[in-house]
C-alpha cells in the first residue's frame, strides 16, 4: 500500500480477465489509492471484471464501453468519462489485436486487410485515445502503453504483431514530443511472455516463456504485478522527468545476445 495515486483518477483500457496484464496493473493503482474508471469492448469482458472487482473489494468510479475500431465509440466513452468524472491524470493502454492465423507462417503471407486490422487496433488506437485523453487531463498527466520485444527483433510467429507493436513504439515517442508541452508524459512497457487469453491458443509461446526460464539474467518468467507496479512508476510522480520511453519488465532477457 502507499500513496502514490491518491486523488488521481485513471482509466485502464483492457481488462478481460483475471489474467489480463491490465487487471495486474488495476491491482497495482488501487493498492496505491487511485480512482478506477474502466473501458471494455465486449460484454464478456465488462461481466467478468464487475465480478473481479467485487471479488477484490475495489470500487470502480466507472466503467464504459469503449471499442477502439470507432471513432464514434472512442468520443462517446470519453465524453461520459468528462461528464462524470471530469478531470483525469492517467491511461492504461493495454490493447492489441490480430487474426490468429496471421500469428504463425511467414511475415510475408500477411493479408492487406490483416496488416490494417492489427494497426488499427494495437497502434492507432493509442493515438486516438491519447488525443481523447488529452482534453481531459487538464492537470498533466501519464499515459502508459503495453508493447514487446517482437517490434525490436524478429520473433518467430510474432509476425504482422511485431510490426503493429513497432509502429506503436514509435507512436510512444511522437505523442511523448507532441503533449510534453501540455505536462502529459506518455511511455511503453515491454514485457516478457505472460500467459493471457490473448497469448492463449497462439503458436510457439510456451517455447517463448521456456527461453526466459533458462536464458533470462533473472531465470524467471514475469507476471501481471510486475508490470502493474513498473505501470504504477510510470503513473505517478516517480517518473516525472521520464518520457518517450520503452521499458522492458522481461527479467532481463533483452539483453542477451
Ligand atoms: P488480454 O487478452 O487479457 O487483453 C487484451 C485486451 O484487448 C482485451 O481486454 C480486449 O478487450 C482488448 N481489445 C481487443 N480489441 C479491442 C478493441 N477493438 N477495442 C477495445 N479493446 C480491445 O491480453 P494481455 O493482457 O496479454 O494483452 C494486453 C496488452 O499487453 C496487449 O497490448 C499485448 O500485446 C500486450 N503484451 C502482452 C504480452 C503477453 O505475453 N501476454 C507480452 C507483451 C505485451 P475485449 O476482451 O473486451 O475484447
Ligand atoms: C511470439 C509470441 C507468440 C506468438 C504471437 C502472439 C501474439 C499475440 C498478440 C495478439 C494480441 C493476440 C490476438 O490478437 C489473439 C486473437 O487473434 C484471438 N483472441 C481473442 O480474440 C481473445 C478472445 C481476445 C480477448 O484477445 C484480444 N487480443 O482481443 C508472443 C508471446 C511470447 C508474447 C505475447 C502473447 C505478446 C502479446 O503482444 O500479447
Amino acid at each position: 500500500m502507499s500513496n502514490l495515486l491518491q486523488g488521481k483518477n485513471i482509466v485502464v483500457m483492457g481488462v478481460a480477465n483475471e489474467r489480463s496484464i491490465a487487471w495486474g496493473i488495476t491491482k497495482s493503482l488501487h493498492n496505491a489509492g487511485a480512482n478506477l474508471i474502466f473501458t471494455n469492448r465486449q460484454e464478456r469482458s465488462y461481466q467478468k471484471l464487475t465480478k473481479l472487482l467485487e471479488k477484490n473489494d475495489i470500487k470502480a468510479t466507472l466503467i464504459v464501453s469503449c471499442d477502439v475500431a470507432s471513432d464514434e465509440s472512442i468520443d462517446k466513452a470519453f465524453g461520459e468519462i468528462k461528464e462524470k468524472v471530469g478531470v483525469i491524470h492517467g491511461l492504461v493502454h493495454a490493447i492489441a489485436f490480430a487474426n490468429r492465423d496471421e500469428l504463425k507462417g511467414e511475415y510475408a503471407d500477411t493479408s492487406r486487410e490483416g496488416f490494417l486490422l492489427a494497426q488499427e487496433i494495437s497502434a492507432y488506437s493509442l493515438v486516438s485515445v491519447t488525443r481523447a485523453a488529452k482534453e481531459l487531463m487538464t492537470e498533466g498527466g501519464s499515459v502508459v502503453t503495453q508493447t514487446y520485444l517482437g517490434a525490436e527483433r524478429v520473433i518467430k510467429n510474432y509476425n504482422v504483431m511485431g510490426v503493429a507493436k513497432a509502429s506503436l513504439e514509435a507512436s510512444v515517442k511522437y505523442l511523448a514530443e507532441d503533449v510534453g508541452k501540455y505536462g502529459i508524459r506518455v511511455n511503453a512497457v515491454s514485457a516478457g511472455p505472460i500467459r493471457t487469453l490473448s497469448a492463449k491458443g497462439v503458436s510457439g509461446f510456451n517455447e517463448k516463456a521456456e527461453i526466459i526460464e533458462e536464458k533470462a539474467p533473472l531465470r524467471q518468467n514475469v507476471d501481471q504485478e510486475q508490470v502493474g507496479d513498473t505501470t504504477l512508476f510510470f503513473l505517478s510522480e516517480l517518473s516525472r522527468g521520464i518520457t518517450g520511453e520503452i521499458l522492458h519488465v522481461d527479467s532481463g532477457y533483452h539483453i542477451i545476445g
